[in-house]
């Protein structure tokens, strides 16, 4: 997996003089059904989350509310993204470390998710998920 297939998507988003609605379908607008819906909110201005990356989840987050940025790695490259906008979302496939810094006061980081929780799936270590980038490498 490389940074480059980290995608924005962008939700519809229907405006009138009432204010504006997003929707999202499972398997339509993201590419995957979605088993598990989280939100991270109430983020200390000095905290930082994720600092970890998945083998095998699929997510899209979204500032539902506010802002704050996403740090990109595939153990190669790296990327940043600022989300700040509720009606786009930020595709993260599998193999993918991410550091989630600079949370906007009141943000809320909505998170869509391939599949239940699994702390199984984590590497909460970045010498441990190099390790099994390069591993995987080996095999193609
Ligand atoms: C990710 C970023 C964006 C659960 O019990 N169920 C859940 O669905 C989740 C997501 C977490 N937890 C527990 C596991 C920990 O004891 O909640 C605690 C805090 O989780 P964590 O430190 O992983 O939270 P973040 O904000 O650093 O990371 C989360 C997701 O875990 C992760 O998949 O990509 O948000």
């Amino acid at each position: 997996m490389s940074v480059q297939q980290c995608e924005l998507v962008e939700f519809p988003k229907i405006e009138d003089q009432r204010g504006n609605l997003t929707f999202i379908e499972s398997g339509r607008h993201i590419p995957f059904e979605i088993r598990r819906v989280y939100y991270i909110y109430d983020v200390p201005g000095w905290a930082n989350r994720g600092a970890h990356g998945h083998a095998a989840l699929r997510q899209i987050l979204i500032a539902i509310n506010g802002s704050f940025t996403v740090h990109l790695d595939d153990a190669r490259d790296q990327r940043v993204e600022h989300l700040c906008a509720p009606n786009v979302g930020l595709y993260l496939p599998p193999m993918i470390w991410r550091d989630i810094t600079d949370f906007s006061e009141g943000a809320v980081c909505m998170v869509l998710a391939s599949d239940f929780y699994d702390e199984k799936d984590y590497f909460r270590n970045y010498a441990k998920f190099r390790k099994a980038v390069e591993s995987e490498k080996d095999q193609w």
